[in-house]
């Protein structure tokens, strides 16, 4: 029996009680009737062998024909929504899956406000819907490139496993985009879909759309980073795509959430292990000063100083993702009902209208970072990205508890908003971690304490030995509490074939 048959017959079983809105018997799984339209059917299997050719080429380096021990969507309820099972991953059944429709959806803020829901493309807004449904589609599969080569240095099966459930979803949140472009906007949408396939990260004549995605992942600890900092981008953005106006994309994105989640407690929990194993290892040691890198760096683990520059780089680069703080296109990507806030339909206290409200966006006026009342609709960027800020505290709060506990003196602060920015109002400005404008020269001295180094990065590249037995993890990072859908200590994440 092929792993996609176990997968399917999983499902299958499933789908006999509570799933039964989801066709598995489709080539692409679906519960949006796919069947009963022929023609974007076809326009979707047209474009599958292209896709699986992207991920055989382009996709994760080796250990295609391992079996993974993978979750995947078999419904839409969040009290049951996935299976687990072994899997080769190109034969994970990427399917596109819509949360269920709420009748009588209203547009929730804008121009529109009360209108119901679109359930077909606006033709006046059809342009910046569909560039924001490209720049969110193009993340999907950066992200796969960037983590491609990362398999061959996983640290045990557990995280191998992990890093290939992160890859399979992004895989199926690019299907997820892609449907939209193929079903509501023609030709336009299907050569979309083709270029998302073409794009590819860190390449020069086509780079993916966003700068972020065009960063290297060389490491472990870039990937537990990226899925803390950047995925929650994603999570930002995807909340506030889900309360747009055209319902298709509320729908789409409203699931998409759900598997996100997943992604950022990957990221939160490899930077917590990598903080526990540290911890550990100074205070079996006799080690007090976390500053005393050398000593560190010789019991094999990640000192949390050099911790605290990824943090500051992952940080800076995932804030440019939320383009400028003041924003003609985020104001009217608002008004015409595209994309709203996060949280935007249980926001209390305004209009969800905006004409009148203010905003205080951090700006650089004269050398100096002030605070302006700007209007609000233009400064949803910057909303969103403050929103981001806080949501990122609690993660960085639980690492230092974690800290706390072992005793050892430390913290990790998130660096000022303004920290090594490109994008916005920052962009190209020099601000230290605490908020001060620096100057060029100020800035050259620094840097090298804020930013990870080229020294670090040997040194993590050295720590970067894969660790394949079942159970067993490399020095630098802690076992997880509890395994994946409660699998015992010793389970066999990957079958490497
Ligand atoms: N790099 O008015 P502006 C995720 C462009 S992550 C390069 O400042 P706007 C995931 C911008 O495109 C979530 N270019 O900002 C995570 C525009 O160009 P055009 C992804 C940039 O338009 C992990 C121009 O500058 N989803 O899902 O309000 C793994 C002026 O733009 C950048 C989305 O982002 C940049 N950093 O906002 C896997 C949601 N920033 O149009 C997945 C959809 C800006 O003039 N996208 N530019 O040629 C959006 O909502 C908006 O496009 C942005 C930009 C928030 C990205």
């Amino acid at each position: 029996m092929s792993a996609e048959d176990t997968v399917s017959d999983a499902a299958g079983a499933i789908s006999a009680d509570r799933f039964v809105e989801i066709s598995y018997d489709d080539v692409i799984p679906n519960n949006v009737a796919l069947g009963a339209d022929k023609q974007l059917q076809r326009a979707l299997e047209t474009w599958r062998p292209n896709y699986l050719g992207w991920w055989n080429s382009m996709g994760p380096l080796g250990y295609q024909t391992s079996d993974v021990y993978l979750r995947t969507a078999v419904g839409v309820d969040p009290a049951g929504w996935a299976k687990f099972g072994y899997v080769k991953m190109p034969a994970y059944r990427w399917g596109i899956l819509l949360a269920p429709k709420v009748e009588g959806r209203a547009i929730p803020f804008g121009r529109h406000k009360g209108e119901p829901a679109w359930q077909e493309v606006p033709g006046e807004h059809r342009a910046l819907l569909r560039r924001l449904i490209v720049v969110q589609g193009d993340t999907e599969p950066a992200s796969v490139e960037q983590q491609r080569f990362l398999g061959a240095t996983a640290p045990s099966l557990y995280d191998m496993r992990n890093l290939f459930q992160v890859n399979v979803e992004e895989g199926r949140h690019l299907w997820a985009m892609v449907y939209l472009l193929v079903k509501y906007f023609g030709k336009d949408g299907r050569e979309e879909a083709q270029a998302l396939l073409e794009r590819q990260s860190g390449q020069m004549d086509n780079p993916r759309i966003l700068g972020a995605f065009n960063e290297r992942t060389p490491d472990w600890l870039s990937f537990f980073m990226f899925t803390f900092f950047t995925d929650r981008d994603g999570k930002m953005q995807l909340a506030a795509l889900a309360e747009s106006g055209f319902d298709p994309l509320s729908r789409t994105c409203r699931f998409m959430l759900t598997e996100e989640a997943h992604h950022m407690f990957v990221g939160e929990t490899g930077v917590q292990r990598t903080i526990e194993a540290t911890c550990a290892a100074m205070v079996k040691a006799g080690i007090k000063d976390p500053h005393d890198v050398e000593a560190v760096r010789k019991l094999g683990v990640v000192d949390l100083p050099l911790l605290q520059r990824k943090l500051n780089f992952h940080a800076s680069v995932t804030r440019d993702l939320f383009g400028s703080e003041i924003s003609s296109n985020a104001a009217e990507a608002f008004g015409s009902g595209i994309k709203g806030r996060f949280n935007e339909a249980n926001l209390k206290g305004d209009d969800h209208v905006l004409t009148d409200a203010t905003y205080p966006v951090t700006r650089v006026v004269d050398g100096k970072l002030v605070e302006e009342q700007t209007p609000a609709l233009r400064a949803l960027n910057a909303r969103l990205l403050d929103d981001f800020i806080v949501d990122c505290q609690g993660g960085v709060d639980r690492w230092n508890k974690s800290i706390d506990k072992s005793g050892v003196a430390f913290r990790f602060i998130q660096p000022h908003k303004g920290f090594n920015r490109r994008i916005g109002e920052f962009g190209g400005k020099r601000i230290s971690p605490a908020g001060e404008a620096l100057t060029e020269d100020e800035w050259k001295a620094k840097s090298g304490e804020w930013l990870p180094n080229d020294d670090d990065m040997q040194f993590i590249a050295s720590l970067m030995k894969p660790c394949h037995e079942p159970g067993k993890y490399t020095s630098w990072i802690a076992p997880p509490r509890v395994g994946v859908n409660n699998q015992p200590g010793d389970f066999e994440y990957v079958k490497i074939a």
